[in-house]
C-alpha cells in the first residue's frame, strides 16, 4: 500500500491549531465536573448502545475467514496482480500505523514496519510537497496500465482530531474527491484513533460499533470528507501495545476487506468498460 499525507501550506498555517480533543464526551463533557464525578455521570448516561449499528462477528472463525480471504485475494482483472490503495491524510492520522497494524495482525506479532511517527511534521518521506512527482521522477510511469493505476483510495482520519482540523482541510478533501471520482477510482475512509475518543473502545474493542461517540464521530468524518458514513469504517491501531488482539485483528481485517470491496468494485467497472469498449469497436 502506498500513503501520502497533506501537508500544504495552508494546513501548515492552520498546525498550531491542530490539537487533540481527547475525550470530548457530548452532553457530559460540557458540564464542569470533577474527574471523580465526571466518572459517574458517563455511568449513568450510558455512551453505549444496547445494540450495535454494525454487526462484526467477533470469533476466531471470523479472524480465520478475514485472514484466509485477504491471503488469497486476487484482482478478477487480467494481467492485475496485486491490488494497488492509495492512502491519503493529515499528518499524524495513522496511514503508517495501519499499515504496520495489518503486517502484525498477519505475521503473530506487534511490528512497525511502516515506520510510524511521533512528531507534527510528516514522518513519511515518501511524498513531499516540496519535490512533487513529474514526469522526469524516477519510476514515474508515463502509459499506466491498469495493474500500475491506483485502485482505491482510502482517506485516514483521526477521531480524536475530527472536530479540530482547519476548515481548509474539508476543502482539500472535496477537491481530492472531484479529482479522483474523475478517474473512476472509488474512495472510503478509516476514523483511526477510536481508542482515543471513547474509554469503553479503549477497553474493549467489540464496543466499538455501540459507542455513540464513535457513531457521532463518523458522522463528523463524513461531513469533513463529504462522503456518506457508509463508505468510513473505524479502527484502532496498534500503537502502544505489545501484544496482538484477536478482536483488534478483526477491526483492522474487517477495515481491509471494506477496502477491497472497493477495489474489486473498480475491476468490475473497467473489465465492463473495456467490454464495452470491444463491443463498439466491432
Ligand atoms: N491510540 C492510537 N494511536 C494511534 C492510532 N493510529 C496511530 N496512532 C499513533 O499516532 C501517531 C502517528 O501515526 P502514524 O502512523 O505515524 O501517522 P501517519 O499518518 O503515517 O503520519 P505521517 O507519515 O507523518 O503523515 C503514532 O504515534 C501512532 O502510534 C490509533 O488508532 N490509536
Ligand atoms: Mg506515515
Amino acid at each position: 500500500m502506498e500513503q501520502s499525507s497533506f501537508s500544504h501550506a495552508e494546513e501548515k498555517k492552520a498546525l498550531p491549531y491542530l490539537k487533540p480533543a481527547g475525550f470530548a464526551f457530548g452532553t457530559a463533557a460540557k458540564t464542569a465536573v470533577q474527574p471523580e464525578e465526571n466518572k459517574s455521570i458517563f455511568k449513568e448516561l450510558s455512551l453505549l448502545q444496547a445494540s450495535p449499528w454494525r454487526e462484526v462477528e467477533w470469533s476466531e472463525d471470523r479472524k480465520d475467514t478475514l485472514m484466509e480471504y485477504i491471503s488469497f485475494y486476487k484482482p478478477s482483472c487480467e494481467g492485475v496482480s496485486q491490488a494497488r490503495v492509495l492512502l491519503l491524510g493529515p499528518v499524524g492520522a495513522g496511514k503508517s500505523s495501519f499499515i504496520s497494524s495489518v503486517q502484525s495482525a498477519f505475521s503473530g506479532r506487534v511490528t512497525n514496519r511502516a515506520m510510524v511517527g511521533n512528531s507534527s511534521a510528516s514522518f513519511t518521506k515518501k511524498f513531499s510537497p516540496e519535490q512533487p512527482v513529474r514526469s522526469e521522477t524516477v519510476g514515474y510511469v508515463k502509459k499506466p496500465l491498469l495493474k500500475d493505476k491506483v485502485h482505491c483510495v482510502v482517506f485516514v482520519v483521526d477521531a480524536s482530531k475530527i472536530s479540530t482540523y482547519p476548515k481548509s482541510l474539508s476543502d482539500t478533501f472535496q477537491q481530492l474527491r472531484d479529482h479522483i471520482s474523475d478517474l473512476g477510482v472509488h474512495q472510503v475512509a478509516l476514523l483511526t484513533h477510536v481508542d482515543k475518543i471513547c474509554p469503553d473502545t479503549a477497553r474493549d474493542i467489540t464496543q466499538v460499533y455501540k459507542s455513540m461517540i464513535v457513531h457521532q464521530t463518523i458522522n463528523k468524518a463524513g461531513a469533513l470528507l463529504g462522503m456518506s458514513t457508509s463508505y468510513i469504517v473505524p479502527v484502532k491501531n496498534y500503537s502502544s501495545e505489545l501484544d496482538l488482539n484477536k478482536n483488534t485483528d478483526i477491526l483492522l481485517l474487517s477495515a481491509v476487506d471494506h477496502i477491497l470491496q472497493y477495489v474489486d468494485l473498480y475491476f468490475q467497472d473497467n473489465v465492463a468498460t473495456e467490454s464495452v469498449s470491444t463491443l463498439s469497436w466491432k
